[in-house]
């Protein structure tokens, strides 16, 4: 016997809907995109269909494991979390526990829900996550532009006639702060309908030669091609904002000092596709620029992120159809909130600002080794990788053998979680419930889907109740962590003008929601509180409804929302945030300089994702392994043949060449997550390839969000066996 059941994928940003043939065994027979979900209408990647191998792969840990000295032991659930709280009781100031959250975060109910509580209860300001080594300058310049750090506009995909794409390669990520499931099929669909993609990446990718049009620029140099832009819609009176805005005239001062003929030089893209591409993009009926992590993990990734929404601004295609737009997430709630701000605390050693309540990865390892009051000498990782995912990860190696208590929540023991006393493994992910509270909030469609858990979980807590566990024994407390804050949310909701439950009784209203665990209830209440729910929107979700329709459920196209979305003190979009244009200063003072000989880039690969799907058998191997890709003219040049040396400040490493014309000279990648030599992930191990993280530098950041570089880091490469002498 066999059953068919339906879930969201939780592998990448696309949301797809899968459909997948169970035995009675609880064993995956079969993964098929889901035709039903009217989102991703069957799309389905290689990772999705191996979702099954994943989720059984051998090497996955069942039990917690206990480490004693270099020895691994199972160990009881109970035992396991008495271990973590010996190891918290011995902690004598709070100031020295750090967390850092990983990637999966993002695709966990668990991550959703309970890593705030679980900070909260740690009662520390040492809150370190992906995000920095990611979407950070996002963040902050939505912060500062829209007054939310989430008020990020998604190119409207399905509508827009233009498309200028920089640094994201959707067709091996399948998209990302921009969810889409089959992006690639939406491309195709923009060209189908006579519209126009343009591709700005130092490499030709799979997504380039879909385009109309690809550009090469020089890594790092993305925000000088946009004030490019800029500068181009002022000079030839093409700038048609649609919306009072604050800061039109700064920003028109500060385009003087980026004209095409000057940006040319320093970006690589010749003055006339410049010209053109501003001309083209005021022409087009409606446009929208995107740019993803090719241009935020740059030393100007805010003024990246913030140029692409000055010119969805000055083009008159923000908050448009067929422009960028805000997406409208069932799960959002129209609470009141504190302005933003950057800097509320800075960190101990180097002094970098906070940034949404975090302090960047790139200076983790300076808080465990330096010395003093607050040193980080407990850390607990939920999801994460970072010896090979942030800057200089081979630093964070070092450091953590120096960490008093460590305690990891994964499902591996890797290159990071090795260095755990503890280490808390979530059950399958069949065994556990999905909803995607942050990927919903930039999809380019309205829509909502729940997936309830697939099967029992046997003995094993789910990641919710890990999480909640911690959370309990973090701060002491007893009873039921939802039920609080649940109470508490229903609290403020009674308490908000307008919430649609204002006034009513907290009781009456708990007892209304439904769901079969805490995580469920969560979600039956905030979709009710939300803009769609049956208490404070204008329709009528609720959890029944999602588990009434598995397939999903179309909440429509965008629509124009700005004036809902914006949070500004002035109610205005800040088109130039004082703390912005201080950075200004900073990119003009780098205009006229010359550009390392060799700079490394980053690159993804569809069969990939970041560091941990390397242990499936049917995704490694091919063309998925981690090579330096190099120009043909560079390779012959520097003699290589083989194998290369690439050395950078920081460390080097010895790595197969692939040389290829589709990359610029002047200009290697090296794609990250690799670097699994002596791995106890028997196929990962086979498949091991380099850290490319022991190259990249962690003292040099993007300044206004403190954002990890990965692009432009400058380095040499020489053939094997050759020693340069420094
Ligand atoms: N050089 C370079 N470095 C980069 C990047 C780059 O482009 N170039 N990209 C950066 C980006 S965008 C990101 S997001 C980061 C990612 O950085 P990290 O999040 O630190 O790394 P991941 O490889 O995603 O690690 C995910 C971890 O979560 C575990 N895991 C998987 N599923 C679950 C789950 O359901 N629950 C729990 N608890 N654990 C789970 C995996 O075993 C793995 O240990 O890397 C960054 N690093
Ligand atoms: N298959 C797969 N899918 C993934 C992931 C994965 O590891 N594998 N990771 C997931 C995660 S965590 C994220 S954040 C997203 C990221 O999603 P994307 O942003 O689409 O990421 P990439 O595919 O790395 O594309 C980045 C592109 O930027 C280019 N680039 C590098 N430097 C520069 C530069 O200075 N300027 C410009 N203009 N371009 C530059 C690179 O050549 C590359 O083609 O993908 C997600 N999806
Ligand atoms: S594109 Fe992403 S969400 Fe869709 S099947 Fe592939 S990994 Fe899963
Ligand atoms: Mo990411």
């Amino acid at each position: 016997m066999t059953s068919t059941v339906h879930r969201t994928c939780p592998l990448c940003e696309a949301v797809c809907g899968l459909t997948l043939t169970l035995d009675d065994g609880g064993h995956v027979t079969g993964v098929r995109g889901d035709k039903d979900d009217p989102f991703s209408k069957g799309f389905i990647c290689p990772k999705g269909a191996s979702l099954g191998r994943l989720d059984e792969d051998p090497d996955r840990l069942r039990k917690p494991l206990i480490r004693e000295g270099e020895l691994w032991r199972e160990a009881g659930w109970d035992e396991a979390f008495a271990a973590v709280k010996a190891g918290l009781d011995r902690v004598a100031d709070r100031r020295s526990i750090a967390v850092y959250l990983g990637n999966p975060n993002a695709h966990t109910m668990a991550g959703a829900l309970y890593a705030a509580p679980l900070i909260k209860a740690l009662g520390t300001r040492n809150v370190f996550s992906a995000s920095t080594a990611d979407q950070m300058p996002k963040h902050v310049a939505s912060g500062l532009m829209f007054g939310h750090p989430l008020a990020i506009p998604v190119p409207d995909l399905d509508r827009t006639d233009y498309l200028l794409m920089l640094g994201a390669n959707p067709l091996e990520s399948n998209g990302s702060l921009c969810t889409a499931p089959d992006f690639p099929g939406r491309l195709k669909a923009l060209r189908g309908r006579g519209g126009r993609l343009v591709v700005v990446d130092p490499r030709r990718t799979r997504t380039a030669a879909l385009g109309d049009e690809h550009v090469f620029i020089r890594p790092g140099t993305d925000a000088y091609l946009l004030f490019g832009i800029v500068h181009t819609l002022f000079a030839e009176d093409l700038a048609r904002p649609r919306h009072e805005v604050n800061g039109l005239a700064e920003v028109r001062e500060a385009a003087k000092h980026f004209p095409p003929e000057a940006v040319a030089r320093r970006t690589g893209v010749p003055a006339e596709t410049i010209t053109r591409l501003a001309r083209e993009l005021a022409g087009a009926p409606t446009a929208a620029v995107y740019a993803r992590i090719g241009t935020c993990t740059a030393e100007f990734g805010t003024l990246a992120q913030w140029l692409v929404d000055v010119l969805n601004v000055l083009t008159g295609n923000l908050d448009r159809p067929g422009g960028a737009m805000f997406p409208k997430p069932a799960t959002e709630f129209a609470g009141r909130r504190r302005p933003y701000a950057v800097g509320r605390w800075r960190s101990r050693v180097r002094g970098l600002p906070e940034t949404n309540g975090e302090l960047p990865v790139a200076t983790l390892a300076d808080e465990i080794e330096t010395p003093g009051e607050g040193q980080v000498r407990f850390l607990l990782t939920v999801a994460g990788n970072p010896v090979l995912s942030a800057p200089h990860g081979d630093r964070l190696d070092t450091a953590f053998q120096g960490l008093d208590f460590m305690v990891s929540v994964d499902p591996y023991l890797n290159e990071t979680t090795r260095h755990a006393n503890v280490i808390l493994p979530p059950p399958r992910v069949l065994q556990s419930g999905h909803y995607d509270f942050a990927l919903l909030g930039f999809a380019v469609r309205n829509y909502a889907r729940y997936s309830p858990p697939l099967l029992p979980l046997d003995e094993r807590p789910s990641e919710a109740q890990i999480l909640a566990r911690l959370a309990m024994i973090a701060s002491g407390l007893e009873g039921d962590l939802d039920a609080f804050v649940i109470d508490e949310m229903l609290r403020k909701a009674a308490q908000t003008p307008g919430s649609g439950i204002e006034g009513r009784d907290v009781a009456e209203l708990r007892d209304l929601l439904e769901g079969e665990t805490g995580s469920e209830r969560r979600l039956d209440l905030m979709l009710r509180l939300g803009p769609y729910g049956e208490w404070a929107g204008k329709g009528d979700l609720s959890l029944r409804k999602l588990l009434d329709n598995p397939h999903g459920l179309d909440l429509g196209a965008l629509e124009p929302r700005l004036g809902e979305v914006l949070k500004t003190a002035s109610g205005l979009v800040e088109l130039a945030p004082p703390q912005l244009m201080e950075d200004v200063e900073r990119l003009r003072g780098r205009l006229e300089e010359e550009p390392p000989e060799i700079v490394l880039i980053g690159r993804r690969h569809l069969r990939s994702n970041n560091s941990w799907m390397h242990n499936v058998g049917p995704l490694v191997g091919g063309s998925n392994t981690c090579t330096l890709q190099i120009h043909p003219e560079d390779a012959a040049r520097l003699g290589l043949d083989g194998e290369a040396v690439v050395r950078s400040a920081k460390g080097q490493v010895t790595v197969a060449v692939e040389p290829t014309d589709t990359i610029m000279p002047g200009v290697v990648s090296l794609p990250h997550g690799w670097g699994h030599a002596g791995s106890a992930q028997n196929v990962a191990a086979e498949h091991a390839g380099v850290n490319v993280n022991t190259l990249t530098d962690e003292t040099t950041i993007d300044v206004p969000s403190g954002n990890a570089v990965f692009n432009g880091v400058p380095v040499t490469i020489s053939p094997t066996g050759v020693i340069i002498a420094h």
